[in-house]
């Protein structure tokens, strides 16, 4: 119960632009739980994986150049509904389109500069956690706030 996992990862120009912060914080005070988080440069063989789906696209060498230029924050944030509210929270894919009040609505322009990644299926949330994550770099716990936050 209030077990699904989405994957969240904050892309390199969020890092750069100072909003890893302001990006977990919407996580946390919404109630999911982090249950792993990392700082890490990916390579293009990981990303091209991660992104598999997108091959086919125009844009796809240019995402795995941009993605892999620096650093990125990976987590996985756990809880009921976790990966619809999550998309929810980040706002579409062009940040043009998104409503003020998501991350992207709030800090970005450009679809090709939009700040966070959020898996878009209960499928791919696991994909995507086991992907970055090996089993023991995934947490169980119980927060204290858990029965505040649930009914
Ligand atoms: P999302 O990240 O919202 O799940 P997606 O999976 O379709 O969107 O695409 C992955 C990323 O690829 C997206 O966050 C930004 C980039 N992208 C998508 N469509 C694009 C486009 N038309 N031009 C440039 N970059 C694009
Ligand atoms: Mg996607």
């Amino acid at each position: 119960q209030n077990k699904e996992r989405t994957f969240i990862m904050v892309k390199p120009d969020g890092v750069q632009r100072g909003l890893v912060g302001e990006i977990m914080k919407r996580f946390e005070n919404r109630g999911y739980k982090l249950v792993a988080c990392k700082m890490c440069t990916p390579t293009k063989a990981h990303l091209e994986e991660h992104y598999r789906d997108l091959k086919s696209k125009g844009f796809f060498a240019g995402l795995i150049e941009y993605m892999s230029s620096g650093p990125v924050v990976a987590m996985v944030w756990e809880g009921k509904e976790a990966v619809k509210m999550g998309r929810m929270m980040l706002g579409a894919t062009n940040p043009l389109q998104s409503n003020p009040g998501t991350i992207r609505g709030d800090f970005c322009i450009d679809v090709g500069r939009n700040i966070c990644h959020g898996s878009d299926s209960v499928e791919s949330g696991k994909r995507e956690s086991e992907h970055w994550f090996k089993d023991g770099e995934i947490q169980e716990w119980s927060p204290a706030q858990s029965k505040w936050v649930y009914e």
